[in-house]
């Protein structure tokens, strides 16, 4: 898979992409993460990629010229492929949502920087997507954080698939506790479930513990026709009664 990324500060993707399971992905062939710099597509000989606001106020605002030439480059030497958006005003980006996108051989993921691109820019991109809700310098780390999320689906790039299966079982589901050794530590000790061997106990209890926290911190990601009797029963023991107090008194979306 093949993700692009245009960008007026190519820098900021230097370390992140020469680290860990993104570094040996690329080495491996199974990913290729290409860089463009904006600014090379930039205006006249000073290379301008930004101007003044219309309408006056402060901050620049990034030129729609060099983005549109920079996907149309793209495309022309490596083929079609799905012009994202990274932008505060797309869709919240979601698990569900880097699923699909793996799907695609081509990805062209486009930063925005200081105030913001020339609305135009929709014109050019067939989706917006958002990392959240807060106000960030620029789309290079929303950008960074979909290239990593859709990048470890792609067959073999996570090592041991068995992970990538296990996090798809408990998702939407917040994840279980996690220990390694050593057994003890300043007083804090492992479950002692975790070392019984009983490997249906353990399923068991991860499950009960994901449910619990997710029930407990996160419950809105629970609808309650997506449990299954299991979940519900260990819910139950989880948080005691779920039935008694009623999921849907506690803001749990049905349906
Ligand atoms: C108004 C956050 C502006 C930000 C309201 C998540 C944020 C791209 C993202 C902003 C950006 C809110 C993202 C804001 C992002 C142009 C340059 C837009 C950076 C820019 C809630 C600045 N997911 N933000 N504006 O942050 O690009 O993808």
């Amino acid at each position: 898979m093949e993700f692009h990324v245009a960008t007026l500060f190519p820098e900021m993707f230097d370390s992140p992409l020469k680290a860990s399971l993104l570094k040996k992905a690329q080495e491996k062939g199974i990913l290729r993460i290409i860089v463009h710099n904006l600014r090379d597509y930039g205006l006249g000989r000073h290379k301008v990629a930004d101007d003044y606001s219309y309408g006056g106020g402060g901050g620049m605002v990034m030129r729609i010229e060099p983005i549109a030439e920079a996907i149309e480059a793209v495309q022309t030497q490596e083929g079609r492929g799905r012009v994202i958006l990274m932008s505060p005003q797309g869709r919240l980006f979601h698990q569900d949502m880097a699923k699909e996108l793996v799907r695609e051989e081509r990805l062209i993921l486009i930063c925005g920087h200081y105030e913001g691109v020339d609305e135009r820019v929709t014109s050019f991109a067939d989706e917006e997507i958002s990392i959240g809700d807060y106000v960030l310098t620029g789309g290079e780390l929303p950008a960074l954080v979909v290239i990593d999320a859709v990048a470890r689906l792609i067959p073999g790039v996570v090592g041991c698939s068995g992970s990538v299966e296990e996090d798809s079982f408990y998702h939407p589901f917040l994840d279980y506790p996690h220990y390694t050794r050593p057994y003890e530590f300043r007083g804090l000790k492992v479950p002692e479930i975790l070392l019984s061997g009983n490997h249906e106990a353990i399923r068991r209890w991860r499950r009960k513990e994901a449910l619990r926290r997710t029930y407990q911190r996160r419950p809105e990601l629970i609808r309650v026709s997506a449990l299954s009797r299991e979940d519900r029963a260990l819910l139950d023991e989880g948080i005691g009664g779920v039935r008694d107090m009623g999921l849907n008194g506690l803001g749990i979306e049905a349906g």
